[in-house]
């Protein structure tokens, strides 16, 4: 009894190394197992379900082979692909959670989601982010052609790298108080969440009682993956080179 939680891994056609960890880890140590949750970030920029390159083909191919095989798989949107919609689910299996969602975690509830909302004291990305989930803006960008949105994804990502270099280390964390305001508000004492690149295993209180953060590392240098069974959960890397 196994379910496995990824984040983070910035999938790109520019690195095959990440990409091919990937694909051995979706077809060995994926099979078989209770559930796959990926909690955002899977591709370094999504912008459109109609982006249908090989490279794209290629990972949808490998959660339909998962999916196929009768593993379920979720997934919930992080800042860079927050766009995936229905058609990458269809063509997939793969089932799309909303941003905040609570799950029973062999016996203990526990609220998964990407992280980024979590991350309050970055008014500049907050107010950013409002705009682009607003329909309306959505509906607009996909009416332009595919190349223009690729343009702009990549100018916004020059633009974002230019901003994250004035940016603390604490303001890019997540805020302390906004983990406890949410975990409380969800009656959990159990989060699991990525965006950060920090992965740790953070204990607090909630409530009066003991509650745990869980942060799931990036795939930049290595694989990253949290292991959880009935006996508890464990944050694991697996090295590009097999
Ligand atoms: O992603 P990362 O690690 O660099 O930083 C994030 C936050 N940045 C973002 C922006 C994404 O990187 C861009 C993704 C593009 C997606 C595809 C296009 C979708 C278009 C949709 C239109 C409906 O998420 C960053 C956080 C950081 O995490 C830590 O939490 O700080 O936040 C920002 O950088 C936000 C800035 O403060 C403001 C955004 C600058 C964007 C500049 C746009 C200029 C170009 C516009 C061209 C039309
Ligand atoms: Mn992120």
């Amino acid at each position: 009894m196994t379910t496995l939680f990824i984040s983070d891994l910035h999938l790109s056609a520019d690195r095959p190394d990440i990409t091919a960890c990937f694909l051995r880890f979706m077809s060995t140590e994926a099979r078989g197992i209770d559930a796959l949750y990926v909690l955002g970030d899977l591709f370094e920029m999504w912008i459109g379900d109609d982006d249908d390159s090989p490279f794209h083909q290629q990972i949808k191919s490998a959660f339909r082979q998962l999916t196929d095989s009768g593993v379920p798989c979720y997934f919930i949107h992080g800042n860079r692909d927050f766009l995936i919609g229905k058609r990458f689910s269809q063509e997939t299996g793969v089932e799309l959670l909303p941003e905040h969602t609570v799950v029973d975690l062999y016996g203990t509830p526990t609220l998964i989601l990407h992280g980024d909302t979590l991350c309050t004291l970055d008014e500049g990305y907050q107010r950013y982010r409002k705009k682009v989930h607003n329909r309306f803006i959505q509906w607009l960008f996909f009416r332009l052609p595919l190349r223009y949105r690729q343009r702009i994804g990549e100018k916004m990502r020059s633009g974002s790298s230019q901003t994250n270099q004035t940016k603390s280390q604490a303001i890019m964390d997540v805020t302390p108080g906004e983990v406890v305001h949410v975990m409380a508000e969800l009656e959990v004492n159990q989060m699991i969440h990525g965006h950060t690149h920090r992965p740790d295993v953070h204990a607090l209180s909630v409530n009066g009682q003991d509650a745990r953060r869980i942060v799931l590392g990036d795939w930049y240098d290595h694989g990253s993956v949290l292991v959880c069974t009935p006996q508890g959960c464990q944050l694991e890397t697996r090295d590009f080179q097999p």
